[in-house]
């Protein structure tokens, strides 16, 4: 048996701060269409795709940053991605600023389907970086100031044809993020993300940050026995060089695309979700090989206790 979804992962380049919404539509429509006559699915764009990564200033008053988010998705100036995925028959994840009606922040991402249809919303559980003003940084990763962390966990919903799961950057380093998606049959992990390569508080890890980005969502693959999808925004923002690499992974843990570039780019692979079976119902076969009964203090704690 085979069930094919052919995903595009559009990486975009950098979108810098006086860029506007139209312009950075406009790319994602060249990306929404590359990837259609291309015979893609489904088109994976990065988180925070439509702004520049607005976390890296500090403002004293945060709705001074209101014209960062959403209100409203679509809204005028993202509705042509919605009527052009219907017209193209192609879904679309998309990853936004989120400003809800009653004032709450999220870090969100949304699946839409062929008809231009929202399937799901997902808002980022893991929020990474900071939450005051850290003047002497280079620059700030203050996202802990500018979202909130939802509570709500990770879904997994039944679109495309198979099993599709949602997490946001720094959700894909931690295990958790892939394993509760993994008890939920996942297939497909879509995942957005802009992560710069000078890391403030240990500069050892800057160039470890390729190795590392491909080491967990390889290792979540195959750990859960599903296809992930790991897309960027990279290249030199505001100052700011971000990585790029973003690949598209076999529930193998093999890469079987990646891009080349930190610019707009698309990548494409014919993704055979039944292959996740080789996993799930082998090596990684949970119902029968997974012990619960002693891996609670994964839900029990937070952090480290020493006897
Ligand atoms: N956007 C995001 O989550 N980026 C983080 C940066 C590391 S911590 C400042 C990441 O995990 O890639």
């Amino acid at each position: 048996m085979s069930r094919i979804v052919t995903v595009g992962a559009a990486q975009l380049g950098p979108i810098q701060r006086g860029d506007d919404r139209a312009s950075v539509v406009a790319r994602l429509l060249e990306l929404l269409r590359q990837g259609a006559a291309a015979g893609c699915d489904l088109i994976v764009f990065p988180e925070l795709a439509l702004t520049t990564f607005f976390p890296r200033w500090f403002v004293e008053d945060i709705t001074e940053a209101d014209h960062w988010y959403e209100t409203a998705m679509p809204s005028p100036v993202t509705a042509p991605l919605f009527e052009e995925a219907r017209r193209l028959s192609v879904g679309f994840c998309l990853g936004y600023a989120e400003l809800t009606p009653d004032g709450h922040r999220f870090n969100t991402q949304i699946l839409v389907d062929k008809s231009g249809g929202t399937v799901a919303k997902y808002r980022k559980v893991h929020i990474p970086g900071h939450e005051h003003h850290e003047p002497d940084r280079p620059f700030q990763h203050a996202e802990r100031y500018y979202f909130e962390p939802s509570d709500e966990g990770f879904g997994v919903w039944q679109a495309f044809g198979g099993r599709m799961g949602m997490m946001i950057c720094n959700d894909r380093r931690w295990p958790e993020s892939y394993r509760v998606m993994g008890l939920k049959g996942v297939e497909m992990i879509l995942c957005g993300y802009n992560t710069p390569i000078h890391y403030v508080p240990d500069p050892s890890q800057d160039i470890l940050q390729g190795f590392h980005n491909a080491l967990v969502m390889q290792s979540g693959a195959y750990q859960n026995g599903t296809w992930v999808v790991g897309v960027a925004k990279a290249g030199v923002e505001e100052g700011v060089d971000s990585l790029g690499q973003s690949m598209i992974v076999a529930p193998s843990g093999q890469i079987v695309a990646q891009t080349l570039s930190t610019d707009d780019e698309l990548i494409t692979a014919r993704c055979d979700l039944d292959w996740c079976r080789r996993y799930k119902e082998t090596l990684f076969d949970f119902g029968r090989y997974r012990r619960p009964e002693v891996y609670g203090p994964i839900t029990g704690q937070r952090g480290v206790t020493l006897d």
